[in-house]
């Protein structure tokens, strides 16, 4: 028995220098001095032993136990002093910074549009992505051989449906669903098969707007829209209202903005212009009307459909729309 305990004495000294780590010490403690470890058991068993022999080979357990105790207490304290934590949880390391996410600007750029349409009284619609020729050109009297499809420079999926060009032709589902008085906006993503630029972009962002009822006037639209643009960029911005062309509105008109990333000075974004349109509109054709079963004589209305990434742009300063695709965060957080 007292070879059994100076052999034990012997493999946990050596243990006990060589360990490398606070947690290695651990499992060798648990080992020879753990709860199931052979010398408890040798300790348990010494009531079972002559008087005699408990006597001595009671001494040898204590004497091993005081001296492995004590070769722990120094392996713990020269691993501690090299550097190692007692529990592997460093609590003078810096914390983790959380991630916060946050809304893209172009979401955050519609969320104010529809706060300032809401407040006019507009409701919000939406229309599918994918649409059919009949809604994104006939019903807006843009039929096949009008040269103005070539304006909108279309991405087909057969020979009927088409990813939507412009958010006009909800514009055509909410009138066939619906009877006027209508005010609604509806935003977005619109496709177009173009290259894209500073400016242009192939998948961009619109909002749409209709009102119809009786008696509305070109004064009106003039009167929302110069509202609109004076929330969003305070009431000295230079406006530009231009004589324009779409066949589902007429008159039509496209509106600038001056240039918000060069002041009117002519950069890439305004092609040297120093200003950006930013929307088309106009009072909607009877023709549009009669598509939908509407009487033109009874009703009138107007419709605009507005940029939303060319005005996030403009509010933001950003001199490329490209920017607002490519997820990069390094641009995102700056804004
Ligand atoms: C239209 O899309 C018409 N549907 C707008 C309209 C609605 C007119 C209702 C009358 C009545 P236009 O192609 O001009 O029109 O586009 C409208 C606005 O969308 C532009 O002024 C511009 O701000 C934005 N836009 C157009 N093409 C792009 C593009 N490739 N990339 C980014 N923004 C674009």
């Amino acid at each position: 028995m007292l070879g059994r305990l100076r052999e034990l004495g012997r493999d946990a000294t050596a243990a006990l220098k060589s360990a490398a780590s606070v947690v290695e010490l651990e499992s060798i403690r648990v080992k020879y001095l753990g709860r199931k470890s052979e010398l408890n058991q040798v300790s348990r068993g010494l009531k079972d032993l002559d008087p005699e022999e408990r006597r001595s080979v009671g001494r040898a357990v204590n004497e091993l136990k005081n001296e492995l105790g004590a070769l722990l207490e120094q392996s713990k304290e020269r691993l501690e002093s090299a550097g190692e934590p007692s529990s592997g949880l460093d609590l003078t390391l810096p914390g983790r910074m959380p991630w916060v996410g946050k809304k893209h600007p172009v979401t955050r750029t519609y969320e104010r549009l529809e706060s300032i349409f809401g407040g006019l009284g507009f409701d919000v619609a939406l229309g599918p992505h994918v649409e059919d020729d009949f809604h994104n050109f006939d019903a807006l009297n843009i039929p096949p051989e009008h040269p103005a499809r070539d304006g909108w420079d279309t991405f087909y999926i057969d020979d009927d449906s088409l990813l939507r060009t412009h958010t006009s032709p909800v514009q055509i589902r909410v009138m066939e669903s619906r009877t006027p008085p209508i005010r609604i906006i509806a935003p977005g993503r619109a496709y177009r098969n173009e290259t894209p630029d500073a400016s242009h972009g192939s998948e961009f962002f619109q909002l749409e707007g209709l009102y119809v009822d009786r008696g509305v006037r070109f004064g009106e639209l003039k009167g929302v829209l110069i509202r609109f643009m004076r929330e969003l960029f305070g009431t000295d911005v230079g406006l530009r209202f231009r004589a324009g062309f779409f066949p589902f509105t007429e008159p039509s008109t496209e509106v600038d903005v001056e240039c918000q990333v060069c002041h009117g000075s002519g950069c890439s974004v305004c092609s040297g212009t120093g200003w950006v349109e930013l929307l088309g509109a106009g009072m909607v054709d009877p023709r549009v009307f009669e598509a939908v079963g509407y009487d033109p004589e009874e009703f009138t209305g107007y419709a605009f459909g507005l940029g939303v990434d060319r005005i996030c742009m403009m509010m933001t300063g950003t001199d490329d729309i490209r920017l607002f695709l490519e997820n990069d965060l390094r641009f995102l957080r700056q804004i």
